[in-house]
């Protein structure tokens, strides 16, 4: 775009020159993505840290995709779920919520459903969840109005992590297949398969050993193992109509709650903005990255706080080029300190 031409000079990187703009600022807004929670263990969706290998997540987080395999999006779900109830706030967290607390025209537009901002005490009235919360449920029918808030974990017994013994049970059923169809063959093959029997039974023997230490879950951040089809009884039901419950999230085609829309929208057009924080966040999906553009409108100067570096190259979304502070570093770090 034309502003992107017109950026000539590259973003300022000192602090000074941040701190001494911020002591004027009173408007201010910050719009965070998966990079926030980043250091408290919660892979992103982009990049090496990202979620669940072989499936892209953005393919998970679609109503087709809930309306085709229930059992695989809950699941996909559930284990986000665990880690996010396993993982803490972090000083990121804790920064923004002390942000809020001393300077009332502050707010957070959080793309996180991981409700790691709520539990850091960030005043709620000043943090907007743009995209839900994993522990919100509610009901697939469509004229049914039942939601709860549902911290239970797995929320359905069929939804818990599977240990990594039932997983050995599995390949153990693979491999014994595997070795009847070696027997079948010829003598010869017959000896060295009894001998590469005996020396996989020494081997497990030592695995069985340490089993009960190993019996902890399956990493389920970086394998696809998913449980065999769980049936819909079993997945979360709706008490009051037996339809099937969802995660309280917004999925990719689907809009953005209405009451957040219009208190952001009002906030973001009430007066003019002094300075947008854009933290953690790939800034690609929309409308959550158009509050950038919109914050510039209303006169604000952008802070950019990214893992990875500034790259004028139009390669990165806009929202991450046209900023007058780019931070490159993990935000944990960065936000206690630019922000004290
Ligand atoms: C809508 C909840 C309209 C679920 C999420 C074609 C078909 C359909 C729709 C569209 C289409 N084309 C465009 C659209 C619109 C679509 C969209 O924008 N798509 C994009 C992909 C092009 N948007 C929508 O569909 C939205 N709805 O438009 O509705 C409408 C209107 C009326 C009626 C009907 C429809 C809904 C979008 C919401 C989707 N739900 N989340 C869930 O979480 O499972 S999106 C999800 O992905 C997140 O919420 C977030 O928004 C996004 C992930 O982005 P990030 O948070 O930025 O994470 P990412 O991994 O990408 O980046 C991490 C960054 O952090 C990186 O830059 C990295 O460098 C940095 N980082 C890493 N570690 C650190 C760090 N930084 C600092 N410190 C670190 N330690
Ligand atoms: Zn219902």
């Amino acid at each position: 775009t034309t502003k992107q031409a017109a950026r000539v000079a590259l973003p300022l990187t000192d602090r000074e020159s941040f701190a001494a703009h911020l002591k004027t600022c009173r408007r201010i807004v910050a719009l965070v993505g998966a990079g926030l929670s980043a250091a408290s263990g919660l892979p992103t969706f982009r990049g090496a840290g990202g979620l669940w290998r072989t499936h892209d997540a953005t393919d998970l987080a679609t109503p087709e995709a809930f309306d085709e395999n229930p059992d695989l999006v809950w699941q996909f779900y559930s284990f986000r779920r665990h880690m996010a109830l396993k993982a803490a706030p972090n000083k990121g967290h804790y920064a923004l919520a002390e942000l809020s607390r001393k300077n009332r025209d502050f707010i957070t537009l959080s793309q996180n459903v991981d409700g790691l901002s709520q539990r850091a005490q960030h005043p709620p009235g000043q943090l907007h969840l743009l995209h839900g919360s994993l522990f919100d449920i509610k009901c697939t029918d469509f004229y049914c109005k039942y939601t709860r808030e549902d911290f239970t974990d797995p929320i359905v017994p069929a939804l818990a992590i599977p240990k990594k013994s039932s997983l050995k049970d599995n390949e153990k059923k693979e491999e014994k297949v595997m070795a009847q169809q070696t027997d079948k063959s010829d003598d010869d093959q017959e000896k060295k398969a009894e001998e590469d029997q005996k020396v996989g039974d020494e081997k497990k023997e030592c695995k069985e050993e340490n089993k009960d230490e190993s019996d902890e879950e399956i990493d389920i951040s970086d394998i696809s193992y998913h449980i065999p089809n769980i049936s819909n009884e079993e997945l979360p039901q709706c008490p009051d109509c037996k339809g099937l419950l969802r995660p309280g999230v917004v999925w990719f085609g689907e809009p953005l709650p209405t009451t957040t829309l219009e208190t952001v929208e009002n906030w973001m057009d009430s007066e003019p903005i002094d300075l947008m924080l854009v933290i953690g966040t790939s800034a690609q999906v929309y409308p959550a990255a158009g509050y950038v553009d919109e914050a510039r409108d209303q006169g604000a100067r952008v802070a950019v706080i990214n893992m990875e570096p500034y790259s004028p190259k139009n390669s990165r979304a806009e929202p991450l080029q046209d900023t007058d502070w780019f931070f490159e570093g993990d935000a944990s770090v960065i936000l206690p300190d630019i922000l004290k």
